[in-house]
């Protein structure tokens, strides 16, 4: 039998997550490892594995994705400061889970480029 995606269950509410936000179409949580003082991973409802499989009709979804990463940076109080949002897509990028998530992440000074 296949393994469920895990972020399906903490979309779906059956698996624990510190959620910070959730609508219609996203579900946004605390990392559980935290890479910067905040550490927030929103992730669409809909099930898609990485942003290689996103299509024209993806768009407005992934547009939703960044605007929420905005509402909330501004809320979890990283808008005066910055933030950084990326999407890890595939092996080389570091994407472990196959449910494509927006990395929201504030709270301290980054480097550039990431290594
Ligand atoms: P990545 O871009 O696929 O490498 O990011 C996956 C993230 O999901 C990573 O930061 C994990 O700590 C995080 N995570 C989580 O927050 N909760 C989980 O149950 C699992 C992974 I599995």
């Amino acid at each position: 039998m296949t393994q469920p995606c895990i972020f399906c269950e903490i979309a779906a509410g059956r698996m624990d997550a510190e959620i910070v936000h959730q609508d219609e179409r996203v579900v946004a949580f605390r990392d559980i490892h935290p890479q910067a003082p905040t550490h927030v991973l929103i992730i669409p409802r809909k099930h898609i594995v990485s942003m290689l499989e996103i299509g024209d009709d993806d768009a407005p979804l992934i547009g939703h994705m960044h605007v929420t990463a905005k509402n909330l940076a501004q809320t979890l109080g990283l808008a005066q400061r910055g933030y950084r949002s990326i999407f890890n897509c595939g092996q080389d990028a570091g994407q472990t889970v196959w449910h494509i998530h927006l990395h929201l992440m504030g709270g301290r000074s980054m480097g550039w480029p990431p290594w």
